[in-house]
């Protein structure tokens, strides 16, 4: 691995504003021995890379800086939002799912490739590695042609792009465009996307970062921590859970069967990323089960 800008001790004392510099020395530690494609998974939301652009870019800098490569997988929700909406394409969703037509899948594609050359260029510009990697890792198969259109599910994934970025200690940023054996480029929600390359590769750290930095309580206070073994039924009954958060804690749920007890799922924002890989007390929600 070649040399870091930063040494180890500089690391620590900079970090020892958010924990004991014991805690952040154990969790590099623990990191920095991982398979590089078993670190970390990070689902960056388009509002993310709309509204917290440069908290984002850091936070990644400073990951490559002490010597972990996390793969980044975004979406861009906002971004399609408004450019179909500027072509008069109006927005249809079924079950939170864009329906796309032909029409639309031009923008999106055309959207998605400058969502994710925005945040490689960012990164660039810091001068962190990153690869784009706009497509060529989801097969997708129509999840229901009649209903969403050019909407995928993914079947399998390629892991040869994101390897070969590992292997260069390069930032893959993967966006979640998926293609099927036919050579169909299909619309894939980028959770969705995410969950499925998890699933792959059972990384240790799996971190969503959104707008809100966390899953919110009734009082719209972010909650800390869950765990699903204990705490699901109840939390499912609450009457103040909606819609989009039930299915969220669903799909997590769903995905930390299939990982490794050792395996996490959290929550948060750009800004606290590194809180909440290197100390114990974390940021915005941790999901366990
Ligand atoms: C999503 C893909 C983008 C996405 C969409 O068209 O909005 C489907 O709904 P966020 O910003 O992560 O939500 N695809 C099929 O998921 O972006």
């Amino acid at each position: 691995m070649e040399a870091h800008k930063h040494t180890r001790k500089t690391i620590v004392r900079l970090l020892s504003s958010m924990g004991s510099a014991k805690e952040i020395q154990q969790y590099l530690k623990r990191f920095s021995q991982l398979d590089a494609k078993r670190f970390a998974v990070v689902k960056v939301g388009g509002a993310v890379l709309r509204d917290d652009l440069p908290a984002l870019t850091s936070s990644l800098t400073f990951l490559q800086q002490v010597g972990l490569t996390p793969i980044v997988l975004h979406g861009a929700g906002p971004q399609l939002d408004e450019e179909l909406s500027a072509a008069g394409i109006e927005k249809h969703t079924v079950n939170g799912l864009r329906v796309t037509t032909p029409k639309a899948l031009a923008i999106v594609r055309k959207v998605f490739q400058e969502q994710n050359l925005r945040l490689v260029e960012a990164l660039q510009t810091m001068d962190t590695r990153a690869t784009s990697v706009p497509s060529g890792v989801f097969t997708a198969s129509y999840l229901d042609r009649d209903t969403y259109g050019l909407v995928g599910k993914v079947s399998s994934i390629n892991l040869a792009p994101i390897e070969a970025s590992l292997r260069a200690g390069s930032i893959p940023v993967i966006a979640s465009l998926g293609e099927t054996e036919e050579g169909q480029i299909l619309n894939v929600n980028a959770d969705f996307a995410a969950n499925e390359l998890v699933r792959v590769l059972q990384p240790y750290k799996i971190v969503f970062l959104t707008g809100t930095g966390g899953l919110l309580d009734d009082k719209g206070n972010i909650i800390d921590s869950i765990n699903l073994s204990t705490e699901f039924d109840h939390l499912m009954s609450q009457p103040w859970i909606n819609g989009g958060m039930r299915l969220k804690i669903e799909q997590i749920a769903d995905l930390l069967g299939d990982l490794p007890l050792t395996s996490s799922v959290s929550i948060t924002k750009p800004s606290e990323l590194a809180k909440e890989l290197f100390t114990h007390k974390g940021s915005g929600t941790l999901v366990r089960r």
